[in-house]
């Protein structure tokens, strides 16, 4: 199975450059990590991405949640991932009809595919929301590499997702003529896609398990890793409310790493 691959073997697997420029990245910096940089002022995201940035592969944004948000603020960014190695992912759970999705990705405020590495968006609306968010790269940015992770499952205790909702998002993830824009899928389970050009992205992760007050649900760095296949864990105030911030992403990349070197010597 894809799990027990190394990202060394997966990167050849992939379809598209971006997803085997994520694999070769996570397999050279030694880290799965993606950090949720869920803060409302740019200047502490930017703060954050800096003390974090070698821990990470992945900073994940939620642009949407910043009240000072400015074109410097994404130039200041990219500079940080540049100087860190790390990709960008907007958070942004795009699910509408093509059409929208495009205009939601290229245009308004945010303008998130000039910047953004990767994306996510809900498979609700079928295989059009791929075509939409592709039709969305004006001249420009379609000549940078860009990517997709469609959600296949949440971490929300009581979402709506049945295992044929899963089954078929994994088919719009795999087949078809755009699987070359899917860099992987947000799920929860190993069961959740083959596939191993693929990256399995998981949220829930934190080393006290449990659950927060919204319906979060969390698991183990080790748990999500070794038991629920996850190739990319997600932390968010795990590291964030941590009272160093560093030290946390520094010990939940270790950990993550840890579990990830088991997977794949068994
Ligand atoms: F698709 C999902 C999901 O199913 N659960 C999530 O928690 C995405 N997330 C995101 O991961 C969520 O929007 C947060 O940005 C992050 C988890 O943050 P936490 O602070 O570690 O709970």
């Amino acid at each position: 199975s894809r799990t027990k691959l190394t990202y060394e073997i997966r990167a050849n697997l992939a379809k598209s450059p971006l997803t085997k420029r994520l694999f070769t990245l996570m397999a050279t910096k030694k880290t799965n990590l993606c950090l949720a940089a869920d803060l409302s002022k740019a200047d502490d995201v930017l703060d954050l991405a800096n003390k974090c940035g070698p821990y990470i592969c992945m900073l994940k944004t939620h642009v949407d949640i910043i009240e000072d948000f400015s074109e410097a603020f994404i130039t200041n960014l990219k500079t940080v991932a540049k100087k860190h190695n790390f990709l960008i992912l907007e958070d942004r759970k795009f699910a509408d009809i093509g059409n929208t999705v495009s205009q939601q990705y290229g245009k308004g405020m945010y303008k998130i595919a000039s910047w953004a590495n990767l994306v996510t968006a809900h498979t609700l609306p079928g295989r059009s929301i791929v075509q939409g968010l592709k039709a969305g790269l004006n001249n420009d940015n379609a000549r940078k590499e860009r990517g997709v992770f469609l959600l296949a499952e949440m971490s929300a205790k009581g979402n709506l997702i049945d295992e044929k909702y899963k089954e078929r998002s994994n088919k719009i993830a795999t087949e078809g003529g755009d699987a070359d824009f899917v860099s992987g899928v947000v799920c929860q389970s190993s069961t959740c896609f083959g596939s191993p050009g693929l990256i399995q992205l998981t949220p829930g992760v934190k080393i006290d398990e449990g659950v927060d007050n919204l319906g979060q649900q969390y698991e183990t760095p080790e748990h999500v890793v070794k038991e629920r296949g996850a190739d990319i864990g997600i932390v968010g105030r795990g590291i964030l409310q941590a009272a160093n911030v560093e030290k946390a992403a520094a010990t939940y990349r270790d950990r993550l790493w840890a579990a990830y070197l088991e997977r794949v010597s068994k």
